[in-house]
């Protein structure tokens, strides 16, 4: 069923968790991730439980919860496996690959149940293994999305860094995709065309309210995110800031697959 709607990126893709992605969004007609940012267990629990079927995947900042504990983490995490999402922890890993798969592992236990985790090239290659080995020791499997691009003003990723994070990313088979910047179509179709049809893009800094927002965010439009080649609009503070979050993460849900159908048709 995915095929007919994600064409190329379909045909294209050997890797399970894209295909897996992509069914899962297929199954949901959504291509939204929400940036689960709250501080509080409860309220997490309280958004997944909202939100969860309108959504594909779900973003962490696991290190920002106030009252973290293994046992509530793993009652959200088997509600998200509940509602059928995919578990992405925005970790931004950055150190030598030995040292990341460790940080893998410590108190939060990332690679245990994080379906996908992000991470800069800054280091070398080697970090992809060590993220890989991680999962790999745990019987599981992941995807990294590398950092190519990102929404936050002034950030020091130039387009020089970023071919370079595509062409390493690219041929490797433990990357699942890149992170674009959704605050700008036209970075995000340069991208795409960097990136070929079969990695993800997945984009953060996208908001229905475009524009800038608080310290040094910058928000582009869902439809035109995805019109330029990105697989997932990560949204945060539009759904779990609003005051209807259910009602506004349908309003991106519906955004952002109606976009895929126009890109693909
Ligand atoms: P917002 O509330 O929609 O602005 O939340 C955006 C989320 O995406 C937040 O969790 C950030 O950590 C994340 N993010 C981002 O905003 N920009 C980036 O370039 C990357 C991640 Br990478």
């Amino acid at each position: 069923m995915a095929e007919q709607f994600w064409g190329e990126r379909w045909l294209c893709s050997d890797s399970e968790i894209s295909r897996k992605y992509m069914e899962v969004s297929a199954a949901k007609n959504s291509l939204v991730c929400l940036a689960a940012d709250r501080n509080t267990m409860s309220g997490l629990l309280e958004l997944v439980e909202e939100v969860g079927d309108y959504i594909a995947a779900l973003k962490t900042h696991v290190d920002l919860v106030d009252d973290w504990n293994p046992e509530y983490w793993a009652d959200f995490c088997r509600l998200a496996r509940e509602k059928n999402v995919l578990i992405f922890e925005d970790r931004k890993f950055a150190d030598i690959g030995k040292i990341t798969k460790n940080q893998m592992g410590g108190i939060y236990n990332i690679k245990g149940w994080s379906d996908l985790v992000t991470a800069h090239l800054i280091s070398g290659p080697d970090i992809v293994d060590g993220i890989q080995a991680a999962w790999n020791d745990e019987g599981r499997i992941g995807g990294v999305l590398l950092l190519a691009q990102m929404s936050s003003r002034g950030n020091l990723l130039d387009p020089n860094y970023t071919n370079k994070v595509v062409d390493l990313g690219k041929v490797h088979d433990g990357v699942f995709g890149f992170i674009g910047n959704g605050s700008r179509p036209e970075e995000i179709k340069s991208l795409r065309e960097k990136v070929g049809p079969d990695k993800m893009i997945w984009t953060p800094g996208v908001n229905i309210s475009t524009g800038d927002g608080e310290m040094g965010q910058r928000y582009g439009d869902p439809r035109e995110a995805v019109l330029a080649g990105s697989d997932c609009i990560i949204v945060g503070s539009g759904i779990h800031k609003s005051d209807n979050p259910k009602e506004a993460a349908k309003a991106y849900a519906e955004k952002s697959w109606n976009a895929l159908l126009e890109r693909v048709i």
